[in-house]
């Protein structure tokens, strides 16, 4: 057999967005899957999942053909139709809701599976087009944006790919061995070139703390209170840069008044670190310039996620680290691509939707809460692409009843029968990657990497954007994007962009969209009117849930409230082979992950009588899960780690642990709590001894 090797790029929901070589061995079988070389980034690393991805894109149980379901709404019982019926009905099925309650009634909904330009945001035309319901995308990255959105302005920042000129690479709230693999890889060559320290900040010891000199394990939601303290004892032993504070940010006498009193011993009893721990910290970060803050994402999942996030981003803005080449940090590149999706995505036409509904809250909507619906009628039919919104969105048994009713209809796209599937009347089956032509924003460094056809279609799969230009046709819906193949899309969007032909970009694999050094470290002012930092942000500016957040950078006391009943706290980070709950069905995945277990302390273990390796139930007011206890010291008395969002299958009551999670907004913009969740615990014996008592 002969072996070709093809270029094209990851699209899954990764801040890494990887330009591949993959093994193509005839038009419809790949074998490996590599990192190419030549994209500064991707640095010939690829992670595990995607490496063995001939296991995804030929699994057996991938969805074939359109279906109509037979069974109970999420039942799974489906019988096969044509395209053609397929989308007649689902067409029909807009129309009849349109009639009878006008059309915010319909919500086409998406979420992260493809991050393609063409293919993820394709779904808003027909919101835009015909005047349906749009959705605002908060589930992932809102309050990490609106934290830095309040101090820093813009969502860019120094390039990851300068972490190999740094001397200190500080990893905060991410785990990035598991979510982003290819910044490990020049972490170590800033360590191998010149001795760089790695810190990692963290709520357990996560295999990247396994891998740095100084690993600090703090109490969830607590990241204000340590940053606070941080800038305490650098301005109060003089390793601030006053110029830099003077010149560039809104720094003044009641913020150093303030800070003042934010003493390591303060954030002691709010982080549970040590004084000392937390003063080594400040005096390593104080005393080194070239020092790159990388933050994930995951420390802003809290209800104080978005001010936790403001108040850490103001630490290279104290010692004036942004001046530095290997200074800085960063945490997304959003507002780096000047892409003009006028066409792809019927930008034109944004503000023609009247009624915008946040995706995080598709619970309190399906279950029609006035607030969540914004006073406006139902939402009784919906087109679901890109997400598995039944396993992975927060308050899932209020997703699951609203998808359950029988006068809402629901059109699944998927590769595969996932929990939201499940609740298809009509399930249409997902081209994969491989299969289609896109193109992919690095969010987490500055390319945009080329990720064109490899494979011939499979079975019946059609892409995201052949369906929505379908079913356009069949509403009548007018737009020239309808008409448009997604290779036509992209070639068009690159060039109104100014960025060359569809072809040049993909002879290229990727192109560079890197603002300027000055740019990206603000030499120039920051994006904000007085072009300055703001240690006092403007929160009302930022989203509507800002009653009541700090004035200045602070900790903001308002995570998920333990008690007698529930005393202790859940986090749910991801997994290093499950990304969200795509690769759940994969063999090599599910070999490495095993089944859902939480790690619990030995203080823990012993007050709740759990046996390593023993079940334990967790859970709180809205409902309990069992999974397989851990016993390990891995993060701090008190919390509780469950790593990933397991399928249904893997749980007792056949719903996942995103059952436990709060779907109240987090403020200022939204977004969900995923690791901020007060619960209880029982040894699982206990709890069959108490079911069988009662
Ligand atoms: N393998 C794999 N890769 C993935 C994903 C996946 O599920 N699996 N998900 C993808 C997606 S959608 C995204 S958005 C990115 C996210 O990638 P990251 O930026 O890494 O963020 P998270 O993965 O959400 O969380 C990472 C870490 O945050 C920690 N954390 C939680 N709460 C706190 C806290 O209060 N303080 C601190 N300091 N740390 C805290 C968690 O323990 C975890 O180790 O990764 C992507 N890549
Ligand atoms: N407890 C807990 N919950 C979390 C998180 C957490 O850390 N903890 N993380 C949250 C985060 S950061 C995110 S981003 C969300 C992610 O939530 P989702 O974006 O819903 O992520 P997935 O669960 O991976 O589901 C994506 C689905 O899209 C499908 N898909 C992939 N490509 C395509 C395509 O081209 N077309 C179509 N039609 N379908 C496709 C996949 O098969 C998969 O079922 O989950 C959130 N939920
Ligand atoms: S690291 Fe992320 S972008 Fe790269 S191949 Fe893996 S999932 Fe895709
Ligand atoms: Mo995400």
């Amino acid at each position: 057999m002969s072996v070709e090797i093809v270029r094209t790029a990851c699209p899954h929901d990764c801040p890494s967005a990887c330009a591949l070589e993959v093994e193509r061995l005839s038009p419809t079988q790949i074998g490996r899957v590599r990192g190419a070389s030549d994209l500064p980034f991707t640095a010939g690393v690829v992670c595990e999942k995607v490496g063995r991805y001939a296991e995804r894109v030929h699994h057996p149980d991938r969805l074939t053909h359109p279906m109509r379901r037979v069974g109970k709404k999420g039942e799974g019982k489906f019988e096969r139709i044509s395209w053609d019926e397929a989308l007649d009905t689902v067409a029909a099925a807009f129309k009849s809701a349109t009639d009878k309650y006008g059309l915010e009634s319909v919500w086409p909904y998406h979420s992260g599976g493809t991050l393609g330009v063409v293919q993820r945001h394709g779904i808003e035309r027909l919101s835009r087009v015909l005047g349906y319901s749009g959705m605002i995308g908060t589930i992932c990255v809102t309050p990490a944006m609106s934290g830095w959105a309040a101090g820093v302005g813009g969502q860019r920042g120094a390039d990851p790919c300068e972490i190999e000129d740094s001397e200190l690479i500080v990893v905060w709230g991410g785990n990035p061995v598991h979510t982003n693999v290819n910044l490990m890889n020049h972490i170590q060559k800033a360590r191998k070139a010149r001795g760089a320290k790695l810190v990692v900040i963290d709520v357990y010891r996560t295999s990247t703390m396994a891998a740095a000199d100084i690993g600090l394990v703090l109490r969830p939601g607590t990241d204000g209170a340590l940053a606070c303290a941080v800038m305490q004892v650098i301005l109060a032993e003089g390793l601030a840069d006053e110029d830099y504070l003077a010149e560039l940010t809104d720094f003044d006498d009641e913020v150093r008044a303030h800070l003042a009193t934010k003493t390591p011993q303060w954030a002691s009893d709010i982080t549970g670190l040590t004084v000392d721990e937390i003063t080594a910290l400040a005096r390593l970060y104080g005393g080194t310039k070239k020092s790159f803050i990388k933050f994930g994402v995951g420390f802003t999942r809290s209800r104080n996620g978005a001010t936790n996030m403001h108040a850490a981003s103001g630490l290279p803005a104290i010692t004036g680290a942004w001046r530095q080449r290997g200074g800085g940090a960063f945490w997304g590149s959003f507002d780096i691509w000047g892409l003009d999706t006028t066409m792809a995505h019927a930008a034109d036409k944004a503000g023609d939707v009247t009624r915008m509904l946040d995706q995080s809250r598709i619970g309190a909507i399906l279950c029609g809460d006035a607030d969540a619906l914004k006073g406006g009628p139902p939402v009784t039919a919906m087109l679901i692409q890109n997400s598995n919104t039944a396993l992975v969105a927060a308050d899932t048994a209020s997703v699951r009843k609203g998808l359950s009713r029988d006068d809402l209809f629901v059109c699944v796209h998927e590769q595969f029968m996932t929990a939201t599937a499940r609740y298809a009347d009509i399930l249409l089956p997902a081209a994969m990657f491989l299969e289609l032509d896109d193109m992919y924003k690095g969010w987490g460094h500055t390319a945009l990497s080329m990720g064109p056809r490899v494979l011939e279609q499979h079975e019946e799969c059609w892409s995201n954007l052949e369906v929505v230009n379908a079913l356009a046709k069949r509403l009548g819906a007018e737009h020239p994007s309808f008409d448009m193949t997604a290779r036509d899309l992209l070639d068009k969007t690159l060039q109104d962009s100014g960025k060359g032909t569809l072809d040049a970009a993909i002879t290229r694999g990727w192109l560079d969209c890197a603002p300027s050094f000055e740019d990206a470290h603000f030499l120039n002012g920051f994006p904000h009117d007085d072009g300055k930092f703001h240690f006092k942000p403007d929160w009302s500016k930022i989203g509507p849930y800002h009653e009541g957040m700090p004035a200045m950078t602070d900790h903001w006391a308002v995570t998920d409230t333990t008690g007698p009943d529930k005393p202790l706290r859940l986090v749910t980070p991801p997994p290093r082979t499950y990304l969200n709950s795509s690769f759940t069905e994969t063999p090599g995945s599910q070999r490495r992950e095993k089944e859902p277990t939480a790690m619990i302390h030995p203080q823990d273990a012993a007050t709740y009588g759990v046996t390593d390796g023993g079940d334990i139930r967790i859970g709180n007011q809205k409902g309990d899960v069992v999974l397989k206890a851990k016993i390990s010291d891995t993060a701090k008395q008190g919390v509780v780690i469950a790593e990933g969002v397991w399928p249904d299958t893997a749980f007792d009551r056949k719903i996942g642990i995103n059952l436990l999670i709060d779907g109240t907004p987090v403020a200022p913009s939204g977004g969900s709590a995923f690791h901020d969740t007060a619960i209880w615990l029982k040894a699982e014996a206990d709890t069959l001894t108490a079911d069988a008592a009662d």
